[in-house]
């Protein structure tokens, strides 16, 4: 993963101190590109330990255009968590303690904290076992899995934007048009995170599946290992599920960014060698959108020790 670690030492050396929404801080630059020949292995990060599951069942969350976090919690995945927690506390219906701004507050004040992790433990089991409340308080409204399978038109009807373009590779592959967008504009205004992967096109040549993505914000330490693992994979499946090989896996970033707290761990991360690239195996039985994470499974991938950060949010 030497372009991962030339794009951090890019950025540290050249990049400019920038302010940004978190209120953090960071070193930022502008307009990069990863290129990853998927014929040379899984680029999953080995300096450090990426947690490959989360990043499997996230994706599949967004495949099959699923946009409730019950489907996450069933795969010990939490990533999206606070986002539904957050539409929860902030609703007529929830009459606990004060959660406002959470996320700040349990970094800061420890009693808080253990009240904090009460009410998720109660609401995240609420979301498993209360079809009602889960239907509520579980869905995230418009986020990917909405705008790449069940994007809104204005007659009412909706987009399959990922079966279109999986159907236009696999009957006319030449064309220049195999695009998928996340970015809604109408949407945007009211999300609560506009899409970090805004946009991807596929492209194929010699038989083989190539995707480039646009990210318009990425944070180098923690969002970009999973970001780029999970297009690898969504890489592969797409040419599975098309009869084709994976090609290249393109990263093109907008705002490339490390955050001014996660100074250290990028340094820690710097000094450490690569290991050598792990491969993936996917359920050849299945079709695109019947796997479940167990049918995708990495191996040979023998990082280093994870290195904690915390999350701007
Ligand atoms: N971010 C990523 N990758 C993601 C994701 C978020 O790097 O997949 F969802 C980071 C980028 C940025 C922050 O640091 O989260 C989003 O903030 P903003 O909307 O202000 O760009």
């Amino acid at each position: 993963m030497k372009q991962y670690h030339d794009l951090l030492e890019q950025v540290l050396a050249n990049g400019v101190r920038k302010n940004d929404r978190t209120g953090t801080g960071t070193i930022s630059s502008f307009g990069h590109q990863m290129r990853f020949d998927l014929q040379e292995g899984f680029p999953l990060v080995t300096t450090k330990k990426v947690p490959f599951k989360l990043i499997v069942s996230e994706l599949l969350w967004f495949i099959k255009g699923d946009t409730n976090i019950r489907y996450l919690l069933e795969h010990n995945n939490h990533i999206w968590d606070e986002w539904a927690f957050k539409n929860w506390i902030e609703s007529d219906d929830y009459n606990g303690p004060d959660m406002t701004d959470f996320g700040l507050r349990s970094q800061k004040d420890e009693a808080f904290k253990k009240e904090y992790q009460k009410q998720m433990e109660l609401f995240q089991g609420k979301v498993i076992s209360d079809d009602q409340f889960a239907k509520e308080y579980g869905d995230l409204g418009s986020v990917y899995g909405k705008q790449w399978r069940n994007w809104s038109k204005s007659s009412g009807d909706t987009i399959d934007q990922l079966k279109e373009v999986i159907e236009s590779i696999k009957h006319n592959p030449d064309s220049r048009r195999h695009i998928v967008s996340a970015w809604n504009p109408e949407d945007v205004p009211t999300m609560a995170l506009p899409p970090c992967h805004t946009l991807f096109q596929f492209y194929v040549a010699d038989g083989k599946l190539s995707c480039q993505l646009y990210q318009r914000s990425g944070d180098l330490f923690l969002g970009i290992p999973f970001n780029i693992a999970s297009y690898a994979l969504l890489t592969h499946l797409i040419a599975e599920e098309c009869g084709l090989q994976p090609g290249e896996f393109i990263h093109t970033i907008g705002d490339a960014h490390i955050y001014s707290n996660h100074m250290d761990q990028v340094n820690t991360q710097l000094g450490r060698e690569s290991k050598s690239l792990p491969t993936i195996k996917i359920n050849q039985e299945k079709t695109l959108f019947d796997l479940e994470p167990s049918d995708i499974v990495i191996e040979n991938y023998n990082p280093h020790p994870a290195i904690k950060a915390p999350v701007a949010v």
